[in-house]
């Protein structure tokens, strides 16, 4: 028998990852899933992004929250104790504004993270139960883009999801109002949604928010080809592909793309040790990595109303930049559900 040296065995190549690299890099144009850029190091280079004088959106988010986590608390609770769920694990310190104001108002409160990755979600707990006495951590592994269910929420609580941090920003308009309706589903009457966008704005302010002068953007982009490197044993010249942010005005959204800066041809392995691809770019073509949808006032409200959501109040920043909604599921027979 013949041995190759192939970085990994084939066996171990993960076939979600395989599947999904595979079907986006045969498409023209070629794209990536932007899920994809979160491995360790990817989630690594997010949380630097987040830092950046020119990426507003977290700390505009979190001013938000700041200055009003106690009158979200208060809305979502109404008269009773609240139970908070969060979609993502990643967004500890917006997370913690909020968690702080309901233990404020009830002692304890019992926080749900749900993530894809048992590591991140383990993160939290540590973080967030030594940081809040009173915060009893839960963590869900599961994807909650292929939809989900939870547990009967505790004995008359009402639950509230954080859906922040603009990530609805990375779902098609179609691909959004389906999300947020797979969460009214796991919801009940009373319980409640926040909702947190990044709004249009001019593109002198959009543009280096995800094309920044120190460069972390681009690496976090490029590391979605040292993913898929190190994961499938492909080939990819990393220092071949540029980084490139572009606003799509049509589409409202941000788009980021891999530029081949070279003729080039490039070996991706799959999990059939029979079949590997052999991608031949063209200098100048590109491979689609992201879109982050940026909404005009009163969209993410219409978005929460397709989705049997009714929004109670919307919050944003001095300058208008982002926006944090908040939505109640109607109330079982007042009539508000038609
Ligand atoms: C994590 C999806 C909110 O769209 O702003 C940051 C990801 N991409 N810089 C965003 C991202 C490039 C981010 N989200």
């Amino acid at each position: 028998m013949t041995t190759i040296s192939l970085p990994l065995s084939s066996t171990k190549i993960d076939a979600h990852v395989a599947a999904a690299v595979t079907e986006g890099l045969v498409s023209r144009p070629r794209w990536l899933p932007s899920w994809l850029f979160y491995d360790e190091a990817g989630s690594r280079l997010f949380d630097r992004i987040t830092e950046l004088p020119e990426y507003y959106l977290t700390r505009t988010e979190r001013g938000i929250l700041a200055a009003r986590a106690e009158e979200i608390v208060g809305l979502a609770a109404e008269a009773d104790a609240l139970q908070v769920v969060e979609l993502g694990a990643g967004s500890c310190d917006k997370t913690r504004l909020l968690l702080k104001a309901a233990v404020d108002r009830q002692d304890t409160v019992m926080y749900e993270p749900v993530d894809v990755s048992a590591s991140a979600l383990i993160a939290a707990q540590m973080r967030l139960e030594q940081e809040i006495p009173g915060v009893v951590v839960c963590p869900r592994v599961l994807d909650y883009t292929r939809g989900f269910t939870l547990d009967e929420a505790v004995c008359g609580a009402r639950r509230l999801v954080l859906y922040i941090g603009s990530s609805i920003g990375n779902f098609e308009p179609a691909e959004a109002r389906a999300l947020l309706k797979n969460v009214r589903a796991a919801l009940s009457p009373g319980d409640s949604i926040l909702l947190g966008v990044d709004l249009v704005k001019d593109e002198s302010i959009l543009l280096p928010a995800y094309d920044d002068a120190s460069g972390v953007t681009a690496e976090f982009n490029r590391n979605i080809l040292r993913r898929i490197n190190r994961e499938m044993g492909a080939r990819f010249d990393v220092e071949a592909f540029a980084h490139r942010a572009r606003w799509n005005a049509v589409a409202s959204r941000m788009e980021i793309h891999l530029v081949s800066l070279r003729e080039q041809t490039v070996l991706v392995p799959s999990p059939d040790p029979d079949f590997e691809l052999r991608l031949r770019f063209a200098a100048g073509e590109t491979i689609h990595t992201e879109n982050s949808y940026k909404y005009k006032p009163g969209q993410a409200e219409a978005l929460l109303e397709a989705a049997d959501f009714k929004p109670a109040h919307t919050w944003t920043d001095e300058r208008g930049w982002f926006a944090v909604c908040l939505a109640k599921c109607g109330e079982k027979g007042t009539g508000n559900r038609e």
